[in-house]
């Protein structure tokens, strides 16, 4: 059985408990669930490859809160793949991963972005159920998006881990990521 390490890293209150947990039960969380995620907390997803390899994936889905990641760092280390997470509607979320989580990814988890690793990652912008279809601020989400693509190689992806929209989307990209680093 092969068991491969993932990071879900990015601020506070963008939703990658909620995330997670839709994507490993299929449900959305109560709100009592969500409550600060204090440290990490842990999730294991079973998944066929496109190979038709079974691998396992055990999610490390951060707390965002950054006086906890201190404490934290060690456990990017052993990471082969990861999500990074930020809130559509809220782009200073964006803004800290460029700052602070793409950074640390890298001091901690021996990634190099500039150097291939980029396409280990999936960049998600999350919440877009937020987001109008024709308004301007989906093209201004996009258009951030595709800058950091150009910056560190990453794929992007857009979820509602509220309405489950883009969730199907996200798990066949992460797979073929995954089929590229085994
Ligand atoms: P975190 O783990 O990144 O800190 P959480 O984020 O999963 O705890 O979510 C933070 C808040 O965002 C929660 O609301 C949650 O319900 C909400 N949320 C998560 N994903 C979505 C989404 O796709 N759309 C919308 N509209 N909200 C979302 P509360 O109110 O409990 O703080
Ligand atoms: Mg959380």
């Amino acid at each position: 059985m092969t068991i491969i390490k993932a990071v879900v890293l990015g601020d506070s209150e963008v939703g990658k408990t909620s995330f997670t947990k839709r994507w490993t039960q299929g449900t959305f969380p109560n709100p009592e669930m969500l409550k600060t995620t204090v440290g990490a907390s842990f999730d294991t997803l079973k998944t066929t490859l496109l190979n038709g390899t079974t691998v396992t994936l055990s999610l490390w889905d951060f707390g965002g809160q950054r006086r906890f990641i201190e404490a934290l760092k060690g456990m990017i280390v052993g990471a082969k793949v990861g999500l990074f997470f930020f809130d559509v509607s809220h782009l200073a979320s964006l803004d800290s991963l460029y700052n602070y989580w793409v950074p640390l990814a890298q001091e901690n988890g021996n990634f190099d972005f500039m150097g291939g690793d980029g396409a280990r990652f999936l960049l998600v912008g999350n919440k877009i159920d937020l987001l109008c279809d024709d308004c301007n601020s989906f093209d201004k989400v996009k258009d951030e998006m595709e800058v950091f693509t150009k910056r560190f190689g990453i794929d992007t992806t857009l979820v509602s881990a509220k309405t489950g929209v883009g969730i199907e989307q996200l798990d066949f990209k992460f797979r073929q990521i995954i089929e590229k680093v085994l």
